[in-house]
């Protein structure tokens, strides 16, 4: 029998539903589910390809005690044992949890209620606080309350959407596409992108303001003044919802058009024209992330964003709000449980002894922490200090998404007791476990998580567990009983767990609470089971429709409320005579985070392939570095090097780096090594976007590309990318030493088999090496060295790895390194989905289509996920215009 599943994508905050269909010969395949509220079918290139990163390969399945096999029962005491004797020597304050707002809701609930409520302490913070805490700090200052008020359909509502910090194209691309689609059946809608640099999401936009870094809180004080002085304020809203006008215009007023200009860097016509649409347009939605979130203004930067929003009282009707978008699929879920060590539970707050003594009440727990815990920074600087005795490290890798991460790997590493849950056994934090779990993934576990509009949806498992694997709450809800709490964490499984976090959400709340499921309180399991997506508030007794907050006021200071707070833009410029450059960094289309799942598809891994470092024509001009030659990045806190790739989309002075490559798929580029832990003064959010930095070209003698059947191993390259490839690995290389016997150097990095001689050439002059080795009539492994950057048509060798070679001409084509008249070269992919590249799209513009949707009805690129549509957009364009040059 084939099974369907109902469920939701583990990845982005969009949070779209999924059907997940199992056959009975155990194939899984995924496509979206056109009933969910957030994505109607859709999915992007990440979702769809789901199925390719569930098998088993370099999963962890049983648990393992310095690195040896060990049981359930062994593992589980002695972290029970651990934990207990450190609270009993040094305290509460001496142990911590580090967690995800990857975790479902359930685990997420037991971490929490296990730290605050029953060790009594708040050293449990998260991820998230790499990610959201500048909005929380922001929404509680301004609203009294971590709330988002308003529901996507607001920006296909909206005449004006003003995308702040986001690259909503990449990063949440099936609200990007909902967006696109309304902004095409209504060409009248207006879209602001706010990005120093040009982005894929700047494609739809009427208006780019590539700002000069960390510039928002000008951009926005400015704009709140320039809507006093235009009469633009909403009197009525001002005077019933709010307090603190006067105070914050005080200050704004003080920011006059012409420091805005100088502060942002942007011409006067485009400042005009932004602050013309915001002040004309009623219905507008300001939507921002990384870009105003990760900054050591990042609080601020909300706020002065909030403030326009409550000034023209432009909040919470439909198409209207400020929106903050969460990054993680259940960024929210974890806000909700209080996951962060400056929050209680069920969005109470831990400096409120009522609500203290309301949790506490509810958990019946022998203690409750008393104060806010430490924050990631604070918390991993704790650890190198030994302050912290034991840590458990839970769905998140520090060690490459920490700033200063080198200070947190040997953090980590000098930490007398270190757990670590995670579904793969080797990841950057995981080889410095004592205690390594195995946790269920994706398909396997089953919960609940939040999305970006407050929808609460089901994630269902339609997958065994493999091996020992088991949920991480249970791993905690184990602990917990060995340490003696078994009656407050008996729980038969997830639907106990929601239940109780449902209670306690409407426990004494009457309305003082926005977060309030009081409706969900108390469920069957098959209830559980059959909950559809919603969005809260939803207390018991009442259904909701509308769950939109703040159009009537209503906030959550004691005087419900609204809060204007005064903003002042600071210094923002880090560059110094020896660190000239500003490094920004932040994601890729189809890679997520640490590439620990997508990584694993050959599919996104050919989107692009390798770390790069994105820089100005002119600044490479000036560095002496060439397209898809190394540079070198450093900073006073570490360097790393990567390719150089040279585009008009970044401003001068400022470089672009991904997050995603870490030690298991690049020699030097965990970026997090280079970022200083430097942080919002109220959130102690990291400021991972703009770092002074130096650049120069990395000398190397040699470049090289290979690609093999086997992974390879122990290359001692000075620079390597690995990659998956449909059927084996690719891997760029390149030597600073001088050459060596390279066909030893490929028998022992790709494990090739005794008797398989290669086929190829060393030419002494040119410096060229090429060699393939055939394993009968298929390709084992194929290398090619050059003194410049190699001249191969890489995604066309790579699809050789699956080609048959019967005949020698075949074979030589490998060698040569590009195919011969007969073996088109597709060019480096475009459209991951159907797996369509540069080459190819550039010859149907050239055979007569001139549209995207042209393409599409040529190759199919861009119709299924349509994740790519503005980069053929743009490849389009590129060649009209070069055509018509
Ligand atoms: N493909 C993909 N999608 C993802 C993720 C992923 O790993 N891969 N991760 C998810 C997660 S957890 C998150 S948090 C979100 C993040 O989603 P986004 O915030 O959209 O992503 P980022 O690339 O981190 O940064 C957004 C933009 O901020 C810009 N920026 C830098 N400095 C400034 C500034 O001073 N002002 C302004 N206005 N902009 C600036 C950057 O140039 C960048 O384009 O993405 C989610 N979606
Ligand atoms: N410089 C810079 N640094 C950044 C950012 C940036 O823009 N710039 N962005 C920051 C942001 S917004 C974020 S959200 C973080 C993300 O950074 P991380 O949270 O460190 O990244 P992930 O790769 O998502 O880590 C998730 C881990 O959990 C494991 N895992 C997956 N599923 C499960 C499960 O069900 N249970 C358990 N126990 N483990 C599981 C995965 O294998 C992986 O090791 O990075 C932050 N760091
Ligand atoms: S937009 Fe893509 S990554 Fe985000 S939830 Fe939807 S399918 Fe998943
Ligand atoms: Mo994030």
């Amino acid at each position: 029998m084939e099974k369907k599943v109902h469920t939701t994508c583990p990845y982005c905050g969009v949070g779209c539903g999924v059907i997940a269909t199992v056959t009975r010969k155990g194939a899984v395949s995924v496509k979206g589910d056109p009933e969910h509220p957030s994505n109607y079918g859709w999915l992007c290139s990440k979702g769809s390809a789901l199925a390719e990163t569930i098998d088993l390969d370099g999963r962890i399945l049983h648990p393992e005690i310095d690195g040896r096999q060990a049981s359930w029962d062994d593992a589980l005491d002695l972290v029970a044992d651990k934990f207990a004797a450190a609270i009993a020597e040094h305290g509460p304050g001496s142990v911590a949890f580090y967690v995800s707002g990857q975790l479902l809701t359930e685990d997420y609930y037991v971490a929490n209620k296990l730290m605050k409520g029953f060790f009594g302490s708040a050293n449990i913070d998260t991820n998230s606080r790499l990610c959201m805490s500048s909005s929380v700090a922001g929404h509680r200052r301004a609203f009294g309350a971590d709330t988002v008020p308003g529901v996507y359909e607001d920006l296909e509502l909206a005449d004006l959407v003003i995308l702040a910090g986001s690259n909503l194209a990449w990063c949440h691309p099936v609200l990007y596409q909902r967006l696109a689609a309304a902004k095409e059946n209504r060409p009248g809608m207006k879209v602001v992108v706010i990005d120093p640099r040009r982005t894929m999401t700047a494609d739809i936009a009427d208006l780019h303001l590539a700002i000069r870094p960390d510039t928002d809180v000008a951009l926005f004080a400015g704009l709140f003044s320039h809507l006093v002085s235009n009469d633009a304020v909403d009197q009525n809203y001002v005077a019933a919802n709010t307090s603190g006008f006067a105070e914050a215009f005080a200050v704004a007023g003080c920011v006059s058009f012409g420091e805005v200009l100088e502060r942002t860097g942007l011409p006067s016509m485009q400042l005009r024209e932004f602050y013309r649409l915001f002040t004309t347009t009623e219905k507008v939605v300001t939507c921002y992330s990384q870009g105003v979130n990760q900054s050591s203004s990042g609080t601020d930067k909300v706020n002065a964003i909030l403030n326009c929003h409550l000034a023209t009282g432009r909040i919470g009707r439909p198409g209207t709000g400020p929106f903050s978008l969460t990054g993680q699929p259940n960024a929210m879920g974890g806000r909700e449980v209080g996951g962060l060590a400056n929050m209680l539970a069920a969005h109470m707050a831990i400096e409120n002894a009522e609500d203290r003594d309301r949790v506490q009440r509810f958990w019946g727990s022998p203690a409750i922490a008393e104060r806010p815990g430490l924050k990631a920074v604070d918390l991993f600087r704790a650890v190198a200090d030994g302050r912290v005795k034991a840590l458990w490290i839970m769905a998140t890798n520090p060690v490459v998404s920490m700033p200063d991460a080198d200070a947190v790997e040997a953090a980590i590493r000098a930490c007398p007791f270190v757990v670590v849950s995670d579904i793969l056994r080797q990841t950057d934090t995981a080889r410095h476990a004592h205690v390594l779990l195995p946790s269920l993934g994706w398909g396997e576990k089953s919960g609940t998580v939040t999305n970006s509009e407050r929808r609460i949806s089901r994630q269902r498992a339609f997958l065994d567990p493999p091996g020992e694997a088991q949920a991480d709450w249970w791993q905690l809800a184990e602990v917990a009983r060995r340490m003696g709490f078994g009656r407050a964490f008996a729980y038969e499984g997830p639907a106990d767990i929601f239940s109780e976090h449902a209670a306690l959400s409407a426990f004494e709340n009457a309305g003082t609470r926005d977060f309030d499921i009081g409706a969900y309180g108390g469920l069957t399991i098959n209830a559980y089971n059959e909950i559809a997506p919603f969005q809260w508030p939803q207390p018991a007794g009442q259904v909701n429709s509308e769950t939109r907050f703040f159009a009537d006021g209503g906030f959550y200071h004691t005087d419900r409320k609204a809060r204007f707070v005064a903003v002042k833009p600071r210094e923002t410029d880090r560059t110094r005579p020896d660190y000239p450059f500003t490094l920004n960094t932040g994601r890729v289309r189809d890679q997520w985070h640490t590439m620990t799942r997508t990584g694993k598809s050959a599919r996104l891994s050919s989107h692009i392939a390798e770390p790069f470092a994105e820089l100005h024509p002119r600044d490479a001009m000036e560095i002496g570095v060439g397209n898809a030659e190394l540079v070198e990045i450093r900073s006073q806190q570490g360097r790393a090097i990567v390719r150089a790739l040279i585009t008009e989309r970044q401003a001068r002075g400022s470089i672009f780096m991904p997050i995603h490559w870490n030690d298991q798929f690049a020699a030097r580029a965990r970026i997090n090594t280079v970022v200083p832990a430097t942080t919002d003064e109220f959130s102690g959010q990291p400021a991972s976007k703009n770092v002074a930095i130096s650049v120069r070209r990395f000398e190397v003698k040699h470049y090289a590309f290979s690609l093999s059947q086997t992974k390879p191993a122990g290359q001692d390259a000075s620079y390597w990318a690995l990659a998956k490839a449909e059927g084996g690995w690719r891997l760029d290389l390149a030597f600073a030493a001088p050459a060596e016997d390279w066909a030893s150097w490929c028998r022992r990095v790709f494990a090739i088999p005794n008797g398989i001689e290669p086929i190829g050439y060393t030419d002494a002059q040119t410096g060229d090496v090429r060699f393939a080795f055939f394993d009968g009539t298929r390709l084992f492994a194929a290398f090619f060295l050059a003194r410049e950057p190699v001249a191969v048509a890489r995604n066309w060798v790579i699809t050789q790895l699956k080609t048959e070679h019967a005949n020698l001409r075949n074979r030589l084509a490998i060698v040569a390194g590009r195919p011969g008249a007969d073996m088109p070269d597709s060019g480096a992919t475009v459209c991951s989905c159907f797996g369509v590249g540069l080459n190819q799209i550039l010859g149907s513009v050239r055979g007569g289509c001139h549209s995207v949707e042209a393409i599409g009805k040529a190759l199919n690129a861009g119709t299924n996920c349509g994740s790519c549509r503005a980069e053929i957009r743009n490849i389009v364009d590129g060649c009209l215009a070069a055509a018509a040059g």
